[in-house]
């Protein structure tokens, strides 16, 4: 079985980050190996949320892991508290990377143009040069721009903003960049990216509705990661990421009991699941 590690927080209620990670990870069959970097009571959206930072912990744990000699297919890192952190994910990075081993880094850090609650100004540049070490980053508009010292360009820019943005990225990558949350020429929404190897564009989107959560950009990463390691090429993992959170997304907009901090990611997980059964057969009919 593949593993993979994450490495973000724990918000207790919230549906992001690990406790959304973790379940849908694990739908792919593959092992989710945990490093949680804080725990909250609530992500940061609520007000009052208790915060116990466990950096002190970070590299026990890896050190046990080292010894122990695990192996891990992908790195995916999200959430992360503090510039400390950033530099112990690169140091995870750097001790647990091997030649087939793939690296997600989700800038978590902002949304609408401006920092979650507790961020210094210089966290974007922080996380910016994590973002070099990875073979994915999948900023949103509000983290892209903060990266590259740029505008925020609202949440509607147009998608020649959204291709600057792109370009300004891949200057500074080896790896791709996804920008998630944006809106496309022909009016969908979905994600746009850029391969910095040869410059091209790639973009893909579903019709737009109107309504906004928490936890999205997390349930695409992890879908993302889960796909990529099952060995699903890159543009197939991105679709089937975009496909799941637009499911999520219109489950929770037709749903007269929602919660207004999430989205309901488990009532598509059986769709999930549908469509991992279906890269099996794949799996089994190439073998
Ligand atoms: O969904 C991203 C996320 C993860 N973790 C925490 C957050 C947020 C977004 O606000 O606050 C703690």
């Amino acid at each position: 079985m593949k593993r993979v590690m994450t490495i973000q927080d724990i918000s207790c209620i919230g549906k992001c980050s690990l406790t959304v990670a973790l379940p849908i990870i694990s739908c792919f069959g593959v092992e989710t190996a945990i490093v949680p970097t804080a725990v909250l009571s609530t992500h940061t959206h609520f007000s009052g949320f208790t915060f116990r930072d466990l950096t002190d912990d970070l590299d026990g744990i890896k050190e046990h892991w080292k010894k122990e000699g695990f192996k891990f297919d992908a790195l995916y890192s999200g959430y992360l508290g503090s510039e400390r952190q950033i530099e112990i994910v690169r140091d995870y990075f750097r001790t647990f990377k091997e030649k087939n081993t793939f690296t997600i880094v989700d800038p978590v850090m902002a949304d609408n143009g401006k920092l979650y609650t507790g961020f210094a100004d210089d966290f974007p540049e922080k996380m910016a040069s994590l973002c070099r070490e990875a073979d994915i980053i999948l900023p949103n508009l509000s983290e892209a721009a903060l990266m590259l010292n740029e505008p925020y360009p609202g949440e509607n820019a147009p998608p020649e903003v959204t291709k600057k943005l792109l370009k300004g990225l891949a200057e500074h990558l080896t790896g791709i960049a996804v920008i998630t949350g944006v809106t496309l020429e022909n009016g969908t929404f979905g994600f746009m990216g850029i391969d910095p190897k040869n410059g091209e564009f790639f973009e893909y989107g579903t019709p737009k509705i109107n309504y906004r959560s928490h936890g999205t950009g997390d349930i695409f990463a992890a879908t993302l990661t889960g796909a990529l390691t099952r060995g699903l090429p890159y543009f197939d993992a991105l679709k089937l990421a975009a496909d799941y959170v637009t499911r999520c997304i219109e489950n929770t907009y037709n749903d007269p009991d929602r919660v207004d901090y999430a989205v309901n990611f488990e009532a598509e997980l059986p769709w999930l699941t549908d469509r991992i059964r279906s890269i099996d057969y794949i799996e089994r009919r190439t073998k």
